[in-house]
């Protein structure tokens, strides 16, 4: 980025400060001594921290480190699925609930890390007795019921490497992937619900792999009844073959760097990216990160991640961090308006939710929806709220601690990637002043930094490009099938450090910002101007609910800010008139400055999203240019962009 986007940067001060309440500091597992330890001996500590695991082999070496290769915990053996339930078991705490699930039909289960015990012993031996084995990949396409966590566990058991396919894509999506991985087992259900009503699952299976040779069986969970298609002697019911396998099953010790899964990222080009996981340096960072980041307290706290297991926050946030650390967690199928907009609520009302953890787009909606929803409910058991998957703008991050943490729940920010397998950079809840819109800075054991165009360090007040110096435990290890992408997506742009693509700034107190993925940068009049920054000046409007920020193709200004806002509660999208664009335009002049002024706003009711709840940019930045829209495969819901074509006479 230029001097100039510094000087922008600038232009957004935060002077808010909210410190660790004294007790949650007093008691909180993570202190702020772990950084000079971090800082001490790098390797060191990451050594004690995989010590939190069960190694069925102790390690020789931590880091063997050929740049961008690396192999953690070398000569180390383990087994995941020990780690997250038996060994929980063997400890004396079988009847510990593990997870309270919740349907959206409003049906339950408790499950006892017994009862998970057993059940993923019966998958794992179920995928066995069908000829899976160590290293062969089976790919899950599954809406949000424990049979997804027991299938994904139940691989890691054997050593297969699980391939995680969100329950909302499309067949095309779900055949590459398949494809991509070889995948030789697929595990969905007939169906899943979402907001309100059955969707079906297996007849976008079987579409998929009809050009999918490596596909030899396909494992089908009974969710909601509905009429499938049926091939005999590939198809199989979870309920018989797993339900009809042994419960006992002996763990196999794996290879610290056996593959784990393989999950992809959309990116921006045609072909997604398989990004590699492997087995000891990722279980170690996820452990460590979810006992340090949400002060984890087994005994006592109910946890609760909104993600869809899809996601990478799914796997490291739902299943093996939480369940290595022994949490008792909920997991919930649906949607947080199904049947009324106050069920997020009432889920933390009813199981006592201690720890929070979701994301800005999920935030934003609940502040769209007004305040009065949550007041309703009692949150009073909520002791830590978490963040992630874009930048959370600071009214959405003070909406958050306001009316979802009674004011009184410190906040963690967190910020990483599929590829980072991990926590990156976030405060310590029992240790950080934080700042609302900051992610604050690296956890122990990680060197981040934020450089300018050369790889140079910025100084405090600078902003340029986030990257990580060295190497971490739960780094990806390869893009699956293709070293040479993974070393030219990750480690081409700067000499020796990791570029994740995200744009940052380093605040006056040393203090890191994201400010958005670098595609999303706009060059107006000469000046590097973040997304984010703009569309966090429209959410500090009282009216404002959500703001997603183009760069527009301009004669004049090279590109020309085109913002698109989604109305606060009361005030109905199409109410809206000039009067209100003007109060915007300008309210983000006053707030950024004069160039950040957008050239045009359009008042929608929705944004087009990823299934993660991230905004998709590239479809807005069609729309204002006035072109065909690209691939819409990932969107959640593709009617989106057909609203907001029908709002606009786009005038570029
Ligand atoms: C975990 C996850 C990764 C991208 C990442 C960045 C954005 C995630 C963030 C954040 C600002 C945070 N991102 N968390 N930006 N603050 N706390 O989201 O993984 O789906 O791979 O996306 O998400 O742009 O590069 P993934």
């Amino acid at each position: 980025m230029s001097n100039s986007a510094e000087t922008l940067s600038n232009l957004l001060r935060e002077n808010r400060r909210f410190a660790p309440p004294a007790d949650l500091a007093a008691n909180a597992n993570a202190k702020a001594d772990l950084y000079q330890a971090a800082k001490d001996d790098r390797l060191k500590f990451w050594e004690a921290q995989a010590k939190r695991l069960a190694w069925a082999e102790p390690w020789n070496q931590v880091l063997e480190w050929n740049p961008p290769f690396a192999k953690w915990f070398l000569g180390g053996k383990l087994n995941v699925a020990y780690n997250c339930v038996d060994r929980h078991v063997e400890a004396g705490h079988g009847d510990q609930v593990a997870i309270y699930w919740e349907g959206e039909p409003g049906d339950t289960r408790e499950i006892t890390y017994r009862d998970l015990q057993r059940e993923v012993c019966q998958a794992a031996n179920a995928l066995a007795s069908l000829g899976v084995r160590a290293g062969d990949r089976v790919a899950i396409y599954l809406p949000m019921i424990p049979e997804a966590v027991i299938s994904m566990l139940a691989c890691a058991r054997i050593g297969a490497t699980h391939s995680v396919v969100f329950g909302g894509f499309s067949v095309d999506a779900l055949r590459n992937r398949i494809q991509d991985a070889d995948a030789k087992v697929v595990i969905t259900a007939d169906g899943g619900y979402r907001r309100g009503a059955p969707h079906a699952l297996k007849p976008i299976v079987d579409d998929a792999v009809k050009e999918c040779p490596s596909v030899e069986k396909i494992i089908v969970v009974r969710r909601t009844g509905q009429d499938i298609g049926w091939s005999e002697g590939r198809d199989l019911w979870w309920h018989e073959v797993v339900g009809s396998a042994s419960e006992e099953h002996t763990p196999e010790a794996f290879d610290a760097e056996h593959p784990l899964f393989i999950l992809y990222t959309s990116g921006t080009t045609a072909k997604p990216k398989g990004i590699l996981h492997t087995t000891g340096g990722y279980l170690t960072q996820v452990a460590f990160t979810h006992w340090a980041v949400f002060d984890l307290k087994p005994d006592t706290d109910v946890y609760w991640c909104t993600a869809d297991i899809g996601w990478v926050t799914g796997h490291s946030y739902i299943v093996y961090g939480p369940l290595a650390n022994r949490a008792t967690q909920v997991m919930y199928e649906g949607t947080p308006d199904t049947p009324h907009k106050g069920r997020f609520w009432e889920i933390v009302q009813k199981y006592k939710v201690t720890i929070l953890y979701t994301a800005p787009t999920a935030i934003r909606t609940f502040m769209k929806w007004g305040d009065d929803i949550p007041a309703k409910f009692d949150l009073s058991s909520l002791r830590i709220l978490g963040s992630v998957g874009e930048p959370i703008n600071p009214e959405a991050w003070m909406w958050y601690r306001k009316h979802i943490g009674g004011d009184r729940c410190p906040i963690v920010d967190t910020w990483w990637q599929t590829e980072t397998g991990a926590i990156m950079i976030s405060p310590l809840p029992g240790v950080t002043e934080a700042k609302p819109g900051s992610a604050m800075t690296p956890l122990p054991g990680v060197e981040a930094d934020v450089v300018d165009n050369h790889g140079n360090p910025v100084p405090s007040g600078g902003g340029g490009f986030l990257v990580i110096r060295e190497p971490w435990p739960s780094m990806l290890r390869t893009i699956w099938g293709d070293d040479q992408r993974y070393q030219d997506t990750y480690w081409s742009r700067f000499e020796g450090m990791y570029f994740p693509g995200d744009g940052a700034k380093r605040d006056e107190d040393g203090d890191i910002w994201l400010l958005g993925r670098v595609d999303d940068v706009m060059l107006v009049s000469g000046h590097n101007i973040s997304t984010t920054e703009v569309e966090s000046a429209l959410v500090s409007h009282p009216r404002v609910a959500e703001a997603a920020v183009v760069g527009a193709t301009d004669p004049v200004t090279t590109q020309a800010i085109v913002a698109f806002v989604i109305p606060r509660g009361d005030l109905a999208a199409d109410e809206a008139g000039d009067a209100f664009v003007q109060e915007l335009r300008d309210h983000v002049a006053k707030t950024l400055g004069a160039i950040a002024k957008p050239r045009q706003i359009h008042v929608v009711p929705e944004l087009p999203k990823t299934r993660s709840g991230k905004i998709m940019r590239r479809l807005l930045r069609d729309v204002a240019e006035n072109r065909r829209l690209g691939d819409t495969t990932t969107l959640t819901d593709s009617s989106v962009m057909d609203t907001i074509r029908g709002k606009l006479e786009v005038t570029p």
